[in-house]
């Protein structure tokens, strides 16, 4: 097979392409060998697996770390050398159950420990243990449900984050799901061929972040987004629309809350799509190619300036002559509105039916848990399930009649990890994946994350749910500059008891106090260094930090 599509390079202007070639490694890998060709290679590589015609380890070292995460697959190589996970794509966290028992099946034969699926904190699905000789087999598997992992990775935009309650929701503004599908499709679909993969996207100086929110709730976090689109009313016109924030990330270097850019867009998928279009493109030729720490929307902003950025925006979108419109910004709804809960059951704008929130516990699914969830959607959510940032599920749409058996069904009680009505603690807790996989990670953190929050629910009363989130870095894939609680993996010491000497131990920093939906608010500084992660020493500091911080009480 050999790639005939314009490869992602091509799409680069001269005065950019001279730019990557003075860029830093990554950039010379990817003018090196194209990495869109790792969308047929992969399964040239599969073949020769197969076939006995070579190893994984045959591979050069550009391929196994650089391109084929251009297929979403990244190598996990401390961990489980030859193993891989595979990103997806699941635009607007939307997925069935038919997709779930795909999941269980494509990672199965990998082991319990190995070949599991993972929830992401983009509401997205990671396949674990994957090996290069199945990689085939399973994307054409994924896009024959309509699902890719394409461009999932590395300098790629990332899933399309929306609301978890959209079409379902009685104070939704706008349904997120015709834009987030959009935006996908704009980024990994393939105009002229209408298959996945598009190059035009596909050499950017970065990952790329964008956020639709469909209410007040701001469930896609949407000031952690390079691109978030917050839905809001046109003063005069009363038509629906969004305000746009833009460059909010995390990273090692530097962790930044959105910013206001002044503008406002209709709520339809011509505009959204445009002007995504729009600044994808600005991103792309202009913006850093050098320090990849300095290469994400927010630098760029702040280079042009909010109000010049503002002005290319304006032109560029207005070059494309499709008749859409950039507005200035709208003043914001101030009434009174309260951020809703996403766990347990509530009523839905549909009458009769509600949806049933599932916690899943730091999000980690074995093969046999998806399939309880596909098992439980088909029975009870007309095959749909919800994925949410925190981690979680939703069932939608179930009938108010069936929610008593629903909530009596073995896969929500007893030994199962699922649970509809947890703590307000442990249902809470959010986790990236950590040492387990992850060679950036300093500690472990789906597991802790999980014992801890269980330990904290025997420990102390609070009225309110308390969001936990865990980091096994500073890259704070599990956002905890967002978090009530943020435990982020860092250096700590402790006496050895048998030398009497300080030793290192697995540490974390603690930030208290980031807050989500329209009052967003990043912590950004640590609220406490160097506490090793044990029951000893972590534990009682959260207890603490709870009754201090969030009124929480010893448990009688
Ligand atoms: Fe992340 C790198 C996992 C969401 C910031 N992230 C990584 C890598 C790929 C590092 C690696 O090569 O091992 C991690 C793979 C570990 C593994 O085995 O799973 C990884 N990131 C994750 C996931 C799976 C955490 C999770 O358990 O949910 C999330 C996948 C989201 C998705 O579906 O696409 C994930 N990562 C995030 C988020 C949160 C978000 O998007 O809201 C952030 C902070 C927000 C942001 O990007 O601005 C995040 N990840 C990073 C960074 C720092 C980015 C930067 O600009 O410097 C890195 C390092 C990098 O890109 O160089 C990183
Ligand atoms: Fe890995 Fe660090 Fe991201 Fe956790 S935060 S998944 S340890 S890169």
């Amino acid at each position: 097979m050999v790639n005939t599509k314009p490869t992602g390079t091509s799409f680069l202007p001269e005065e950019t392409l001279e730019r990557c070639e003075k860029g830093n490694p990554t950039e010379k890998v990817k003018l090196a060998v194209d990495p869109v060709n790792a969308w047929v290679d992969i399964y040239e590589y599969a073949r020769k697996i197969r076939e006995g015609e070579m190893t994984w380890k045959d591979m050069e070292k550009a391929d196994i770390d650089t391109r084929v995460k251009y297929v979403g697959m990244l190598h996990r190589n401390k961990r489980t050398p030859g193993q891989f996970l595979m990103r997806l794509k699941v635009p607007n966290g939307i997925v069935n159950s038919d997709q779930m028992r795909f999941y269980a099946d494509s990672v199965e034969k990998y082991g319990a420990v190995n070949g599991v699926v993972d929830i992401t904190t983009r509401a997205n699905i990671q396949l674990r243990g994957v090996k290069l000789e199945d990689a085939g087999d399973i994307i054409d598997g994924l896009h024959a449900r309509n699902q890719t992992s394409f461009q999932s990775a590395l300098d790629s935009v990332r899933n399309m984050v929306g609301s978890p309650l959209a079409g379902i929701d009685d104070h939704e503004l706008v349904d997120t799901r015709v834009l987030c599908n959009a935006v996908n499709d704009l980024i990994s679909m393939d105009p002229e061929t209408e298959t996945r993969g598009n190059p035009q996207w596909a050499n950017l100086p970065r990952k790329f972040n964008i956020a639709i929110s469909g209410s007040r709730d701001d469930f896609a976090h949407t000031h952690i987004n390079d691109i978030g689109l917050q839905p809001c009313v046109h003063a005069e016109t009363g038509e629906m629309g969004f305000n746009v924030v833009l460059g909010g990330f995390m990273s090692i270097k530097r962790v930044a809350e959105s910013v206001d850019s002044g503008m406002w867009i209709k709520a339809d998928r011509e505009s959204v799509v445009t002007f995504c279009e729009a600044i994808l493109r600005i991103f792309r030729d202009e913006s850093e190619r050098k320090d990849r720490q300095k290469a994400r929307l927010m630098w760029l902003v702040e280079k042009y300036g909010v109000e010049d950025f503002k002005k290319a925006v304006i032109a560029e979108v207005k070059s494309y002559d499709r008749g859409v419109e950039i507005f200035d910004e709208q003043p914001r709804p101030t009434e009174k509105f309260e951020r809703r809960e996403l766990l347990g059951v509530h009523p839905q704008k549909q009458v009769g039916k509600v949806r049933v929130g599932i916690m899943v516990p730091a999000g980690r699914l074995s093969a046999t848990e998806c399939r309880q969830m596909a098992d439980l959607a088909e029975k009870y959510s007309d095959s749909e399930i919800r994925l949410t940032v925190e981690q979680n599920a939703i069932l939608p749409n179930v009938a108010e009649d069936d929610v008593y058996e629903l909530l009596k069904e073995p896969t929500l009680n007893g030994d199962s990890r699922f649970r509809v009505n947890p703590g307000f603690i442990e249902g809470n807790v959010v986790s990236c994946t950590g040492a387990e996989f992850c060679s950036l990670a300093m500690i472990e953190t789906k597991s802790n994350a999980e014992a801890m929050g269980k330990k904290l629910e025997t420990l102390v009363t609070i009225d309110r749910p308390i969001r936990i989130h865990w980091t096994g870095c500073p890259n704070s894939c599990g956002q905890v500059q967002a978090a009530d609680i943020g435990i982020m993996g860092g250096p700590a010491r402790k006496m050895n008891e048998e030398t009497g000497k300080m030793m290192a131990v697995p540490g974390c920093k603690i930030f208290v106090g980031g807050r989500i939906g329209e009052d967003a608010h990043l912590s950004l500084e640590p609220y406490k260094t160097g506490i090793p992660i044990d029951d000893e020493s972590l534990l009682p500091e959260l207890v603490e930090i709870l009754k201090a911080e969030f009124g929480a009480v010893d448990k009688k």
